[in-house]
């Protein structure tokens, strides 16, 4: 397989980059933080989405690998943050499955953090939804041993799957980020802003934060800080940038 052999290449030479969508704070307007979103440059195939690779890397078993370089290319870049401004806007790492199932995640994340001198609070990790219902032994005690070390813990694509709340209540979570597609509800479907006001209080109501992804429209973001939603991320406020251009966008706030 061709995929194959140019994906196990491209680890191997860490031909990787990271691009970085702005959350908005909706209360202040700053950006409180960034999604850290996996890019792929190819000198033919140009560049190359997650979406394409992410699930090949996995099935190669070469997801371990690549996590570990994105761990160490966020904390490189919020150690850049840190020296230049004092302080540096949470970076959020999405983690697959196959990466928080390994015992080695919580080491891996705890060396990264020492080895930039970054605090925890710097780190975010974003799980998916599914991962609700692995309620294994194992995977709540690695979430645990992060969040005990400072790391926030996000529940990504929430809404779409099988989230319940039942399930948020064993899990040790900071923060769920409502999928693009409930947020999309809001102006599509009859009492669509009533589902998520309904998803925020409850989050509230058991002290976690609420981002919602996918705001594409004024009208969005607006009815989403009136519901009381904490964040938003979406192209209405920002494409996924450069760290240069993050760099620029943070310039004003700092
Ligand atoms: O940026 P884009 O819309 O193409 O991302 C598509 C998907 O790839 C998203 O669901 C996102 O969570 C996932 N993704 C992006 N970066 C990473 C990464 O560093 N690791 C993992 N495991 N998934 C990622
Ligand atoms: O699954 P995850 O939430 O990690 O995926 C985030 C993906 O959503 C990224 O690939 C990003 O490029 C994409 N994205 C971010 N903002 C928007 C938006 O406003 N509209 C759409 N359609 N996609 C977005
Ligand atoms: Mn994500
Ligand atoms: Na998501």
């Amino acid at each position: 397989n061709h995929l194959e052999v140019l994906l196990r290449e491209a680890v191997q030479a860490q031909r990787f980059t990271l691009a970085y969508q702005p959350q908005i704070e909706l209360r202040s307007g700053r950006i409180t933080r960034a999604e850290t979103l996996l890019r792929w440059r190819h000198p033919k195939l140009g560049t190359v989405g997650p979406s394409e690779f992410v699930p090949v890397a996995e099935d190669l078993g070469l997801m371990n690998e690549l996590g570990s370089w994105v761990l160490e290319a966020a904390c490189q870049q919020a150690a850049l943050f840190l020296a230049k401004f004092g302080n540096s806007p949470s970076l959020a790492i999405n983690i697959s499955p196959t990466q928080l199932r390994d015992r080695k995640l919580y080491g891996l994340v705890a060396s990264a953090l020492e080895r930039w001198n970054v605090p925890p609070s710097c780190i975010e990790l974003e799980i998916t939804e599914g991962l609700l219902l692995e309620n294994t032994r194992q995977v709540i005690d690695t979430l645990q041993n992060l969040r005990k070390l400072g790391v926030e813990i996000a529940i990504d694509d929430f809404g779409t799957g099988y989230s319940s709340f039942a399930y948020l209540a064993h899990f040790p979570v900071d923060r769920i980020k409502i999928d693009q597609a409930l947020v999309r509800a809001i102006s599509s479907v009859k009492n669509g802003d009533a589902i998520i006001g309904a998803i925020i209080n409850m989050a509230h109501a058991l002290d976690i934060k609420v981002t919602a992804e996918g705001v594409e429209t004024a009208a969005h973001a607006r009815r989403l800080a009136e519901l009381g939603c904490d964040e938003a991320q979406g192209y209405w406020f920002s494409r996924p940038l450069t760290a240069q251009a993050l760099e620029n966008a943070l310039t004003p706030f700092s």
